[in-house]
């Protein structure tokens, strides 16, 4: 018997026939990502129940040496939960449970496949809110949002992922668990592992479940404004401080939506970007530009990554500047004149553009192109994506060779194997 199929009886022993899956059809959707750009391929997809089942697979492929990819709800957009190199793909999403809310302390623990949108629902039905939501809620888990520190709509008024997380329990590279779920709003007892683990993008540790905050709701329902803009830097205007969301696109973007998704015309003239404001305090709009108020807007903004998709693989960046440098960027973008279908959209209160090209033959040298102004433009290369396995490059190259020494450090000392997530950061 090879290591091989000792490994592979020994998850068959341990979470059942039905949950290690070897045949190609029953795994096409594991080893293929959200937009068909990476198709890798497995030895195993291996769907535990329990944390002592994620205990026993860690155990078992750190025995016979086989690398692993955790996974989620794998709608990640850089590569990073896609077995390139025949990795185990040990899927999260049978861990499920969502635990009691704690209403006195607005807080509650649930397992990491839950995803955002059932996390969500929960928090409704107690009159409370999750602070965090993105257009993938419905698939995204709240692991895999923890191990990339998603952003989406609202950082703006809530912060991103890290600043929901609690505690966090995690399965180590050895198989033990280390686990703070206890709840504690302050603790001041050294340095915190489990923050290392927010945006470890799976390459540190599996996190099997997390204790979050939750947040009040609402004084009164907020209202969502599509306004037409010149430049970002006049929809930046619109920021107050009531904002739960402030999101952009261009032109392409609306049209193509609008092409798509069958949908009317939201303003009468044409402009160069449209910004999406929501709010529970009227953002005073100059009577110079032209804006309607209705809630169903959020459906042009929402739509656009589906809506890319559908013309054609892209090559995707996700990238941020100061908010002062922002009409500097899309300037720069424009002045690139990249071939293909350009459509320019994002996070307008945090200067997060995604940049999605369709069509182009080149992606690397878009990839470089555009990650090169951002660099000049004391930009970020990942914003709220991750790196993946799309940004391990230019992460190693734009990274000062110090914090890269620490970076390898903590890797050596989480997982000195590297059996876990190999190709993310330092793959590529
Ligand atoms: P996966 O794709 O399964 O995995 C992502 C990474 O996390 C991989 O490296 C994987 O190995 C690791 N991972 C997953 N689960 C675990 C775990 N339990 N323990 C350890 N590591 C783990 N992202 C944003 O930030 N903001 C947005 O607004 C946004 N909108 C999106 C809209 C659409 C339509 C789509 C398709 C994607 C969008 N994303 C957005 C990207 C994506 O949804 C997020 O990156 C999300 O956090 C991924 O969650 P997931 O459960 O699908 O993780
Ligand atoms: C969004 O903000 C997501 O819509 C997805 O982060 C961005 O598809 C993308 O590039
Ligand atoms: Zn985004």
């Amino acid at each position: 018997m090879t290591s091989l199929d000792l490994a592979l009886a020994g998850f068959r022993s341990a979470l059942g026939h039905e949950h290690v899956l070897t045949d190609a059809d029953m795994v096409a959707g594991y080893v293929r990502d959200w937009t068909g750009r990476w198709t890798g391929h497995t030895r195993a997809v291996v769907r535990p129940g329990s944390v002592e089942e994620v205990q026993q697979v860690v155990g078992i492929c750190g025995e016979h040496f086989l690398p692993l990819v955790p996974q989620g709800g794998n709608t990640g957009l850089v590569g990073g939960s896609i077995p390139h190199h025949g990795e185990v793909v040990l899927s999260l999403r049978r861990l499920d449970r969502i635990g009691p809310v704690d209403e006195r302390l607005r807080e509650v623990t649930v397992d990491a496949g839950v995803t955002v949108g059932a996390l969500q629902t929960h928090a409704r039905r107690v009159g409370l809110r999750y602070g965090v939501d993105l257009a993938s809620r419905d698939s995204a888990t709240v692991g895999g949002t923890i191990a990339t520190n998603a952003g989406g709509m609202n950082v703006v008024a809530n912060g991103d992922t890290r600043r929901q997380v609690l505690g966090l329990q995690v399965v180590l590279a050895d198989g033990t668990v280390a686990s703070r779920l206890g709840g504690l709003s302050k603790q001041s007892t050294g340095p915190d592992p489990f923050q290392l683990m927010v945006g470890s993008e799976g390459t540190l540790g599996i996190i099997t479940a997390a204790r979050l905050r939750l947040l009040s709701r609402l004084e009164s329902e907020p209202m969502v404004i599509l306004v037409g803009v010149e430049t970002l830097s006049e929809g930046l205007g619109l920021l107050g401080a009531e904002s739960h969301a402030l999101e952009f696109f261009d032109r392409a973007c609306l049209e193509a939506v609008i092409e798509h998704r069958k949908l009317s015309r939201p303003l009468l003239a044409d402009h160069p970007f449209y910004v999406l404001v929501e709010t529970t305090s009227p953002p005073g709009v100059p009577e110079t530009l032209e804006a309607v108020v209705d809630r169903r807007l959020w459906a042009y903004r929402e739509s656009i990554t589906e809506t890319v998709n559908q013309a054609g693989v892209p090559v995707k960046l996700d990238v941020a500047v100061p908010l002062g440098r922002v009409d500097d960027f899309a300037a720069a973008v424009a002045g690139l004149r990249l071939e293909g279908q350009v459509y320019l959209y994002g996070h307008l209160a945090e200067g997060n553009f995604h940049l999605n090209v369709v069509g182009n033959p080149d992606p690397e040298m878009v990839v470089d192109e555009v990650l090169g102004i951002v660099i000049g433009l004391d930009g970020v290369i990942a914003s709220e994506h991750g790196i993946g396995v799309a940004k391990a490059v230019w992460w190693r190259r734009s990274t000062d060779p110090a914090t890269l020494t620490v970076q390898h450090r903590i890797k050596e000392a989480f997982d000195p194997g590297r059996i876990l997530n190999p190709e993310v950061f330092w793959g590529g």
